[in-house]
């Protein structure tokens, strides 16, 4: 009887362990990012091109995104938006990764230009995939989008 109770209470207060971090969670309800995980290549998130995705940046968090170049030969140009109403609080910094180059990410050098509310980067890709990391300070609300010309 004394072991069946003594289980019963370490049950209890496993049970009592496992719902502090749902109640914890359940403060924080609003600044949920539902593309995580995204803080790395391997779990990117992708973009389709022209459906703006909502995202919020948590602590010492990186949110990745990607898209591949239309089909089709010849250059594409591209256009990466970044909307936020603190701008000042994001980083954004976008670079590819194309079919048969040695490096893992080519940093071609576009360059971020904020206007206004929201931080652009335009360039252009013949064949890969264009890679977005978005960083800032914690709780910074944001939508990404890219287009394509
Ligand atoms: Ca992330």
């Amino acid at each position: 009887m004394k072991t069946l109770i003594a289980v019963l209470s370490i049950i209890v207060a496993l049970l009592a362990l496992a719902l502090v971090p749902l109640a914890l969670g359940g403060c924080g309800a609003a600044a949920t990012d539902h593309n995580e995980p995204n803080d790395d290549l391997n779990t990117a998130h992708v973009l389709a091109p022209g459906v703006p995705v909502d995202g919020v940046i948590g602590p010492d968090d990186s949110d990745v995104f990607q898209c591949d170049t239309p089909e089709g030969d010849g250059i594409r140009s591209f256009i990466v938006t970044v909307q936020t109403e603190t701008p000042q609080d994001i980083e954004l910094q976008v670079g590819a990764s194309i079919p048969g180059s040695w490096e893992g990410i080519t940093w071609p050098g576009w360059k971020a230009v904020t206007k206004g509310d929201h931080i652009e980067v335009t360039g252009t890709l013949k064949k890969g995939t264009v890679l977005m990391f978005v960083k800032g300070t914690s709780g910074t609300t944001y939508t990404i989008d890219i287009t394509w010309r």
